[in-house]
């Protein structure tokens, strides 16, 4: 399907994607799921696995993050960079548990040339190896660093651009939007695909929302990958006292992510846990396609690996081939 009849189109405005967020909420699921069907096997979840390489003890300021040093009084033990053969180790048992995709994270400002670099560069390729697609999320980096990371074979790299450019200063001050932007053009000239999106629930409107899938939508081509996060509140953070996102808020933003990149991938990621099965049931039919798999994320804990592995069969496979009905 060429882009010019498959609907994918790069110049929506705020406006559009504002009111694509406030129809009605079954015209927004009805436009939402067709949109999803016409791109996507409605049966195919991608599982990915996330794991923190290097805890804690960032220096920069993001409002949200349990891993910011400014954020003294979070309960956060700081780590080290982990061994390669740890890593490595892990993604083994992330494919044994059904995981597609090994996502490493490490909270670092940006990516330093170096010892570090080169054991992470390592941990990509023994990924790889075993079979399996492989991300990672270190921060800014340089198109140096860019072309290493696609020469080992990394998949994708997330760089969430988190909120609108008019809202971000609010949540982070350490660095601004350009400084994600760029970051985002360097990985693209390197051939990596962009897993980039954002956050609700940080006390933004629904115009800052509108405009952050204005800004992601404008990329040519759509980042390959589009993570929607709830905010996960973590005591110690400027955010901790935030009220929790409505699901519906979660389901909308879903939705109108759906209809405006009709043709990514778009991971339900933190907050799942939070969520009944039936909201994260709606949240698939208004077309995420996508999950963080594992008991945890980077530092909080995600649903559970084998709760997840009953419920996505029952989404995957006909009724009369489950043998976990009491599950539903
Ligand atoms: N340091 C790198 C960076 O900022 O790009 C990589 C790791 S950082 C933890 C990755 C993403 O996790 C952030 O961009 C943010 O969108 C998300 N995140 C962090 N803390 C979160 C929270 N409490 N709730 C929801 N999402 C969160
Ligand atoms: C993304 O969009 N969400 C993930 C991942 N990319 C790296 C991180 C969520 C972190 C939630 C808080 C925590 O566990 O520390
Ligand atoms: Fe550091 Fe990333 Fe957390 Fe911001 S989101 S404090 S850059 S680990």
């Amino acid at each position: 399907m060429s882009e010019l009849n498959s609907g994918i189109r790069h110049e929506w405005t705020i406006e559009e994607i504002e009111g694509i967020y406030r129809l009605p909420l079954l015209e927004l699921l009805g436009r939402a799921n067709a949109a999803h069907r016409l791109h996507h096997n409605p049966n195919r979840m991608q599982k990915a696995q996330l794991l923190s390489i290097k805890s804690g003890g960032c220096p920069e300021n993001c409002a949200y993050c349990p891993q910011s040093a400014h954020h003294r009084d979070v309960d956060l033990a700081r780590g080290s960079l982990m061994k390669p053969e740890d890593v490595i180790a892990i993604a083994a048992e992330a494919i044994a548990a059904g995981a597609d995709r090994f996502c490493m994270g490490a909270a670092w400002r940006e990516i330093r040339d170096g010892r570090e670099f080169d054991a992470v560069i390592e941990m990509v390729k023994g990924v790889r190896a075993l079979g399996i697609e492989a991300c990672a999320t270190l921060g800014m980096l340089q198109p140096h660093q860019a072309e290493r990371l696609a020469e080992a074979g990394l998949t994708a790299y997330n760089h969430n651009l988190d909120t609108s450019p008019e809202y971000y200063s609010r949540i982070v001050t350490t660095r601004d939007y350009g400084d994600r932007l760029k970051t985002l053009a360097v990985l693209r000239t390197a051939g990596i695909e962009l897993c980039s999106g954002g956050i609700i629930g940080m006390g933004e409107t629904v115009h800052d929302r509108a405009s952050l899938l204005q800004i992601l939508s404008g990329f040519e081509p759509h980042p390959e990958t589009v993570p929607i996060n709830a905010l996960v509140p973590v005591e110690g953070t400027p955010l901790a006292g935030q009220p929790p996102v409505a699901s519906l808020d979660l389901v909308r933003m879903v939705a109108t992510t759906r209809i405006v990149m009709p043709a990514s991938r778009v991971r339900l990621s933190a907050g799942r846990s939070n969520l009944s099965r039936e909201v994260q049931l709606l949240c698939l039919v208004a077309g995420a396609n996508s999950i963080f798999f594992g008991e945890t994320l980077l530092t909080t804990p995600n649903a559970g690996t084998s709760d997840d592995m009953k419920w996505l069969s029952l989404i995957s496979e006909p009724l009369e081939q489950s043998d976990v009905l009491s599950a539903a």
